[in-house]
C-alpha cells in the first residue's frame, strides 16, 4: 500500500496504515497501559476485523506488538469484535470480546487470558477451550449481542457483566453473572432498555465519584457514588450517557437525565464505539473513543488508511452532579513545545487576529475569553429545536454576524481564509436564562474541488456538529481548548463540559501552511483574557 502522508495525525493514535475502529480492552497493568483495537490487517476498509495491540508507558508514546486476539476457532471465524478487559484479583487479566460464528454475523461472547503473565506486554494471548463463555438464549437475537465490558465485582461475590443488543426498537444492556467468570448465567433483568433507540453498542457502565474528582475501580458502589451508562447508538452512529443509580443489578437514570436520542453526549462530533477504564496508578477514569474518517470509502482507499484514536480523557462528575466533565490526559502536555502566549486582547467585532509562533497544523490552544455584558446576547427563538444544536450551527455560522458571539478560533485556516475549521460559542438569551451554543464547523474546512462532493459523488460529509453548553455565566467568561492534529479538531468547551471532535481535509491548510486565529463576528467586544498555545511534537515511539 503507498500510504498518503497529508491528513495523518501527528500526536493521535493511528497504526502505519490500514482501518481502524473501536478501542478494545483499554487497561492499565503492571506499569503498562494496553490499547487493544479493531483493525483490518488487509484494507482500509472495515472487515477481517482483529484485535491490534499497542502498549505505552504515558498513553501517548505507544509501541506496536503482535495482534491479541483474531479469528482462528469456531467461536471467532469470522471475526473477533468489541470487548473489554477486567485485571481479576491476584493480578490476572482476563479479556471478553464478541466472537462472530457465522456469515450472518451470530454472536457469542468469548474470553482470553495472557500466555505468560511475565512478559511486560502481554504479546500472546490464548483462547482457551472452554469457549464460548456465552450464548445467545432464545430471547435474544444473536446477530445484536456484542460488545461485553468490563466486570464489577458485586458484594455477593459474583461478577457482572453488561453487553449490549436489542429487541424491535428498544435498545438493551444485557446483564449475565457468574461466580467463577467461566459460568455466566443472564439475568432475569436487563441492567438496562429504553424504548425507541435501536441497537446498543459498545456499552459502558462504571461509577463515578460524587466527592472529588478521583476515578473509581469498576466494582465501587456505596452513597458517595453515580453510575454512568453510556451507550453507542448503531442507529445514528452518536453516543449518549445517563448519570443514575445502580441498586439490584437495575441502573436507573436520574429523574433529569434525557435516556434517548437527545441524551447527553460524550462528543458532539466524530466520536463512536467509545470506552473507558480505571487508572489505579493515577486513580482517574479515562475514556477513549474513536473518530472514523469523514471522507469516502474511495479516498479511505486510496489513502491507504481509515480511522484513529481520540487522544485519551480524563472523565470527572461535574460539581453539578448532572453531568460529565472531559479533559485530554495530563501527558499529552509533555508534547507541547514553542509556547506563545496572549493576554487582555481586545476583539472588537469583525476583528481576526492570527497566533503567530506555533505550527498551527499540529498544536494545543487553550484560551480564555472574557465580555463586559451579557445584554447583546440573541433572543432565542423559541421554535428552534433544542436538542438540534448541529442545525443551529448550520444556520448560525461563524460568519454569521450576532450580538454576543460568534467568537473563538479559526483552526486549519489557509492564510486568505479560503478554508478554516471555526471552533466558536455563540450566546442566546433564552427567557430568564442563557443558552450557550458551542461549534466545530467543518463546512468551510476544505477548498479543494471536492468540496461539495465526495469522489464518489455522495454529498461531502462537512457537518457543522455543535453542542449547548450548560454554563455560569456570571463571570462572564468562555473557556476553549482545542487539539489540532493536521485533519483532527478536538475541542474541549468550559473546562470540558462540552466537546466535539471534527475531521477535516485542508487542501491548503497544511503543515507548515496552517494558520491560527481568533475571532469575533459579534457586536458585543470580547477579551482573550489568555491564550497560551503550544506546538505539538511528534511521539518518540509511534513505530506503527
Ligand atoms: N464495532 C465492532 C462491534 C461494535 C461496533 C465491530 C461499533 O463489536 O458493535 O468492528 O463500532
Amino acid at each position: 500500500v503507498n500510504v498518503r502522508k497529508e491528513h495523518r495525525t501527528g500526536y493521535h493514535f493511528q497504526p502505519t496504515k490500514h482501518w481502524i475502529n473501536d478501542p478494545n480492552g483499554p487497561m492499565y497493568f503492571n506499569g503498562v497501559y494496553h490499547l487493544f483495537y479493531q483493525y483490518n490487517p488487509k484494507g482500509a476498509v472495515w472487515g477481517n476485523i482483529v484485535w491490534a495491540h499497542s502498549v505505552s508507558k504515558d498513553l501517548i508514546n505507544w509501541e506496536k506488538v503482535e495482534h491479541a486476539i483474531y479469528p482462528s476457532k469456531p467461536f471467532d471465524k469470522y471475526g473477533c469484535w468489541s470487548g473489554s478487559a477486567t485485571v481479576l484479583p491476584g493480578n490476572k487479566p482476563v479479556i471478553l470480546y464478541t466472537g462472530i460464528v457465522d456469515d450472518k454475523n451470530s454472536q457469542v461472547q468469548n474470553y482470553a487470558v495472557p500466555a505468560n503473565l511475565s512478559d511486560p506486554y502481554l504479546r500472546e494471548w490464548i483462547k482457551p477451550d472452554n469457549n464460548p463463555l456465552i450464548v445467545s438464549d432464545p430471547s435474544i437475537n444473536a446477530t445484536f449481542f456484542r460488545d461485553p465490558t468490563t466486570a464489577w465485582l458485586g458484594k455477593d461475590g459474583h461478577w457482572r457483566i453488561t453487553i449490549g443488543g436489542r429487541r424491535n426498537r428498544r435498545g438493551i444492556s444485557y446483564l449475565y453473572r457468574s461466580r467463577d467468570f467461566v459460568h455466566w448465567v443472564k439475568a432475569k433483568h436487563a441492567l438496562h432498555t429504553s424504548a425507541g433507540t435501536g441497537n446498543w453498542e459498545c456499552p459502558d457502565f462504571f461509577p463515578v465519584s460524587v466527592s472529588g474528582t478521583n476515578g473509581l475501580d469498576t466494582s465501587v458502589v456505596g452513597p458517595n457514588v453515580k453510575h454512568v451508562l453510556k451507550v453507542s447508538l448503531d442507529a445514528t452512529r452518536f453516543e449518549y450517557y445517563t448519570l443514575g443509580s445502580y441498586e439490584k443489578d437495575r441502573y436507573t437514570p436520574d429523574p433529569d437525565m434525557i435516556d434517548g436520542w437527545n441524551g447527553l453526549r460524550y462528543d458532539y462530533g466524530n466520536f463512536y464505539a467509545s470506552k473507558s477504564f480505571f487508572d489505579p496508578s493515577k486513580n482517574r477514569r479515562i475514556l477513549w473513543g474513536w473518530a472514523n474518517e469523514s471522507d469516502s470509502t474511495d479516498k479511505d482507499i486510496k489513502k491507504g488508511w481509515a480511522g484513529v484514536q481520540l487522544i485519551p480523557r480524563t472523565l470527572t462528575l461535574d460539581p453539578s452532579g448532572k453531568q460529565l466533565l472531559q479533559w485530554p490526559v495530563e501527558e499529552v502536555e509533555n508534547l507541547r513545545k514553542n509556547k506563545v502566549e496572549l493576554s487582555n486582547k481586545i476583539l472588537n467585532k469583525g476583528e481576526t487576529v492570527e497566533i503567530k509562533g506555533i505550527t498551527a497544523a499540529q498544536s494545543d490552544v487553550d484560551v480564555t475569553f472574557s465580555f463586559g455584558s451579557l445584554d447583546k446576547a440573541e433572543p432565542f427563538d423559541p421554535s428552534w429545536d433544542r436538542y438540534d444544536a448541529q442545525k443551529l450551527c448550520g444556520q448560525k455560522g461563524s460568519t454569521v454576524e450576532g450580538g454576543l458571539g460568534p467568537f473563538g478560533i479559526l483552526t486549519l485556516a489557509s492564510q486568505n481564509l479560503e478554508e478554516y475549521t471555526p471552533v466558536f460559542f455563540r450566546v442566546f438569551k433564552d427567557q430568564d436564562k442563557y443558552q450557550v451554543l458551542m461549534c466545530s464547523d467543518a463546512s468551510r474546512s476544505s477548498a479543494s474541488v471536492d468540496k461539495t462532493k465526495m469522489d464518489d459523488g455522495k454529498d461531502a460529509y462537512r457537518p457543522s456538529f455543535a453542542g449547548f453548553v450548560n454554563v455560569d455565566l456570571n463571570e462572564k467568561k468562555l473557556s476553549l481548548r482545542s487539539l489540532i492534529d493536521n485533519s483532527v479538531v478536538e475541542s474541549f468547551g468550559a473546562g470540558g463540559k462540552t466537546c466535539i471532535t471534527s475531521r477535516v481535509y485542508p487542501a491548503l491548510a497544511l503543515y507548515g501552511n496552517a494558520h491560527l486565529y481568533a475571532f469575533n463576528n459579534g457586536s458585543e467586544t470580547v477579551k482573550i483574557d489568555s491564550l497560551n498555545a503550544w506546538s505539538m511534537s511528534k511521539p518518540v515511539k509511534m513505530n506503527h
